[in-house]
């Protein structure tokens, strides 16, 4: 009997390791397959992104359906993310509670766990960061990359499917996957070896594999567009604070926005030490940032 042009049997489930011009490698068991996908993505305005698991033919090498996606990050571009691992490092440069705040942010509007790390304890002292975060309800890890002090801790963190590690150039990213994974880079290499491909660039979204699951390095950004990554609107950012659940529902006003109107009970839980002055300020920051990018 013949076989079917389009036999169901070459098609399999794989996720998206990476991508390069129009090239996706999909991992399959203990294969890669390098495909194309389908021009119907780019009708639908969707095309496939690191993360995403894919039905493929595995004989003709082509995407034909992206499943449905938990969330996605814009960048870098990956979706499917379950932890996003903010580095900042002591100096050069300092921590931006502001900074760091917007990203759990998108962390939390995108249910992805945010996890904040800070790096360098060598050099000086972390504890009023630390405090901030454990009073925000959200885990903080101070640690040494350099001299392995606290990496450890880091390690549950690595249990899930995808963790994107993000966080400005220079404050140890690659250095934090070189102490937790050192053989990492090696096991890329074979792989890109074995397609005949050079080096990797930084440029790139991968997914590296370690024992548990997938790791992301970001190369390193000095700002981030918010309105980039977070669709939401003004009235939904007080519920990414999770410091303010308490609260919420207890102000005066019941459309108040806790930027300064009366009888507001996030503004008495800061005055009165409960809700860190950091957090605050920078929810208003990207109350305000949000408002303006919504005008237009
Ligand atoms: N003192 C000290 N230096 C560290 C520590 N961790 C990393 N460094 C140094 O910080 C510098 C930057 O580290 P990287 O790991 O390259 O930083 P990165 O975040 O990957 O930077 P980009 O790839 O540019 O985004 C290197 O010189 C590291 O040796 C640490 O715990 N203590
Ligand atoms: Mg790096
Ligand atoms: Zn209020």
């Amino acid at each position: 009997m013949n076989t079917p042009k389009n036999n169901q049997e070459n098609i399999i489930t794989g996720l998206i390791t990476k991508s390069i011009a129009g090239s996706y490698f999909v991992e399959a068991g203990d294969a890669v397959f390098i495909c194309k996908a389908r021009g119907v993505f780019k009708n639908r305005n969707t095309i496939p992104v690191a993360g995403d698991f894919v039905e493929f033919d595995k004989d003709k090498k082509v995407i034909t359906a992206i499943l449905p996606r938990k969330n996605e990050l814009i960048r870098p571009n990956v979706s499917n993310v379950d932890n996003l691992v903010i580095v900042s490092s002591f100096e050069k440069p300092a921590p931006s509670t502001l900074f760091i705040d917007k990203l759990c942010v998108i962390a939390i509007s995108k249910k992805i766990r945010p996890i904040v790390v800070f790096n360098k304890c060598d050099l000086g002292d972390f504890s009023q960061y630390i405090d901030v975060y454990q009073k925000a309800g959200i885990d903080v890890v101070e640690i040494s990359a350099k001299n392995d002090f606290n990496c450890d801790k880091l390690l549950e963190y690595f249990d899930s499917q995808i963790t994107v590690l993000c966080g400005n150039s220079g404050v140890g990213k690659s250095s934090i996957i070189n102490r937790l994974f050192g053989d990492l880079s090696l096991k890329t290499a074979e792989i890109s070896q074995k397609l005949g491909h050079g080096k990797h660039t930084t440029r790139t979204t991968e997914l590296f594999k370690h024992d548990k699951g997938y790791i992301v390095d970001t190369p390193g950004f000095s700002s981030l567009l918010i309105s980039e990554n977070i669709k939401i609107k003004p009235e939904e950012l007080a519920d990414c604070f999770p410091e303010f659940e308490d609260y919420l529902g207890c102000c005066s006003f019941s459309d108040c926005a806790h930027t300064g109107e009366k009888g507001c009970a996030i503004i008495k839980a800061v005055n009165n030490g409960i809700i860190a002055n950091s957090r605050y300020e920078s929810y208003k920051q990207i109350y305000a940032d949000i408002k303006s990018a919504d005008r237009w």
